[in-house]
């Protein structure tokens, strides 16, 4: 395993150069798995006490996506979920977001009106992937529920678990694709 200290930028899983670039944040409650997801994503691991000393603004990752590679720049709120004015930086050129709740914590879920109002304010109509994690937990939230919440405001939703490696890279596709859609 690397120093955290060193660059997170990950070796690149393809040896194409990269054809478009993009800014996407994860957004979402304390506590939901936000970080888990990312590094998962981009480290294949999930280790919390890692994940604690880890610190970056943001992780890098190249994604196939038919005949273009996207280069992603996804970043992490650094535990800085309730501090509004700090959050604009993070928003700022943001083309794409990953809205996570635990699903095993419906007050997470109740946030999740929150959440969207505050993309739309600082991003606008960017494309979003609602994504339920801590699936490998019972599910305290209803999936249908959810699910209505997607439909309702035309996003993309998907269930993992950061914990267990289930569809990780599967929301991050999903959210790359609808990135690509708009700007290709
Ligand atoms: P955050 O970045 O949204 O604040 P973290 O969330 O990634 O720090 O995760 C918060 C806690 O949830 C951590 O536990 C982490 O291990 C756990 N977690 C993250 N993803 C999953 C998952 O998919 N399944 C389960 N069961 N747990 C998960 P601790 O105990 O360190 O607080
Ligand atoms: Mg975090």
């Amino acid at each position: 395993m690397s120093n955290p200290t060193e660059s997170t930028t990950q070796p690149i899983a393809t040896k194409r150069p990269y054809t478009h670039i993009a800014k996407a944040v994860v957004v979402g409650d304390a506590a939901v798995g936000k970080t888990s997801l990312l590094v998962r994503y981009v480290k294949g691991i999930f280790n919390p006490t890692y994940i604690l000393t880890i610190g970056v603004a943001f992780h890098v990752k190249d994604i196939v996506v038919g005949e273009n590679v996207l280069r992603l720049q996804i970043w992490d709120t650094g535990g800085q979920e309730r501090f509004g004015p700090i959050r604009q930086l993070y928003y700022r050129g943001a083309k794409g977001v990953l809205l996570v709740y635990d699903r095993s914590n419906p007050d997470s879920f109740n946030r999740i009106e929150y959440w969207l109002k505050e993309v739309k304010r600082s991003c606008g109509d960017v494309p979003q992937v609602l994504v339920a994690n801590k699936s490998d937990l019972a599910a305290k939230v209803k999936s249908e529920e959810a699910r209505k919440t997607t439909e309702d405001n035309s996003m993309v939703f998907v269930e993992t678990s950061a914990k267990d490696d289930v569809n990780v890279d599967f929301a991050f596709a999903e959210l790359s694709r609808l990135i690509l859609n708009r700007t290709v």
